[in-house]
């Protein structure tokens, strides 16, 4: 799949300003340093009859393999764009798995966590979209931690806030449960309808979000790179 978006600013979705990508995420989660594993698994659980973990090289050797160019948006209103990312489609992996642990068959939404505790759900049928990727390499190159190594959700029809960096579990669930970003986020969060949040208009959360954008960059600049210097946060001390 190769998107529409050209890069230029004309072709970005109401509301949103082209920025580049830069580790980026809620506040509470910038010091949080994931330490990735020599051989990474993904736990499959949630209602599930029987809960497993796979190896992320067993995933990634699913077929159905791609690149695929698209555009990250996050709801405080910035854009990265051109990015292709490359991985196996969500859908590979579920359709792979579903009769593995026995999902419940009326399991309709979909939680993935992070390696730093991070977790973001998304409705089953939209993390099942063509265009949603497992994805462990970013422009060809093998995903750093920075980046969201070993493996990352790329969900470019939704909100940033659900696409987990770092994924280590997926858990599937008869009801939507709340991600990291719990009031602010939206149980869908698509952004051509610009569901910033399930209270008031996406257009109203505009301006308050983009306020945030100074501050939590500032946030994450902290940490980046070499730099990151992990110290308080979460997971407290580490
Ligand atoms: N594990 C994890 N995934 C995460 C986040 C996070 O804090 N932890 N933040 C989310 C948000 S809000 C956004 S906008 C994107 C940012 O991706 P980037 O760090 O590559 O810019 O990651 C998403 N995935
Ligand atoms: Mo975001």
């Amino acid at each position: 799949m190769v998107n529409a978006a050209d890069g230029g600013a004309r072709s970005l979705p109401p509301g949103q300003r082209q920025a580049p990508l830069r580790r980026f995420g809620l506040p509470e989660f910038a010091a949080v340093r994931p330490v990735v594993p020599d051989r990474p698994v993904v736990r499959v659980g949630g209602a599930v009859r029987g809960p497993t973990q796979i190896p992320v090289g067993e995933l990634m050797a699913l077929p159905g393999r791609r690149e695929a160019r698209s555009d990250l948006h996050c709801v405080t209103t910035w854009s990265a764009t051109g990015l292709t990312w490359g991985g196996v489609p969500f859908r590979a992996v579920h359709e792979s798995l579903v009769q593995r642990v026995a999902a419940h068959p009326r399991c309709s939404w979909v939680v993935f966590v992070g390696l730093d505790g991070y977790r973001g759900c998304l409705r089953l049928d939209d993390a099942l979209s063509e265009d949603v990727l497992l994805a462990d390499t970013l422009d060809g190159v093998p995903l750093t931690v920075e980046r969201g190594a070993p493996l990352r959700l790329v969900a470019p029809a939704h909100y940033g806030y659900k696409s987990v960096r770092h994924v280590c579990a997926v858990e599937y669930r008869l009801r939507h449960a709340s991600g990291s970003a719990g009031w602010a986020e939206h149980p869908r969060g698509r952004v051509r309808r610009e569901e910033r949040s399930r209270i008031l208009p996406g257009r109203v959360w505009r301006p308050l979000w983009r306020m945030q954008v100074a501050p939590v960059r500032r946030r994450y600049a902290r940490y980046a790179g070499s730099e990151w210097r992990p110290r308080g946060g979460r997971y407290g001390g580490v």
